[in-house]
């Protein structure tokens, strides 16, 4: 698995083009959404391409960005409060961006849908 030269988040996870960065490791790194729909949106994707959760993801890289979601939790002050991962796979839950990526939502009381 490599990367994708046609891929936004391909592009700023390997810093080709800089974000808004809260946290990075070897596999994964984290930035703020550029449209944020709660007080902390962030967004955890790979560093090498994947179009989305049902791709053949590796288990290491699953638990890197589980592990980077939790870290971002806690650096965002959102362990008490709470907070929310999401992942959206495919057309029916409204990817927009095909390159796998957690959302990780909170700073405010969140509803029953997406956000
Ligand atoms: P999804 O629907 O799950 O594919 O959400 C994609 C999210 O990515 C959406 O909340 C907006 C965000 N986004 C799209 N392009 C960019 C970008 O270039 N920079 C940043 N920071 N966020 C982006």
């Amino acid at each position: 698995m490599a990367t994708n030269d046609d891929c936004i988040f391909c592009k700023i996870a390997n810093h080709v083009i800089e974000s808004n960065y809260v946290y990075e490791d070897e596999l994964v790194c984290a930035f703020r959404d550029m449209s944020p729909l709660a007080p902390t949106h962030v967004l955890v994707v790979p560093k090498d391409h994947y179009e989305s959760f049902a791709d053949d993801v590796p288990a290491e890289v699953t638990a890197a960005l589980f592990h980077a979601a939790r870290e971002v939790a806690k650096a965002e002050g959102l362990i008490e409060s709470g907070f929310r991962v999401v992942t959206n796979a495919g057309p029916d839950a409204g990817q927009a961006v095909s390159h796998l990526h957690l959302h990780v939502l909170g700073g405010r009381r969140l509803t029953d849908d997406f956000a």
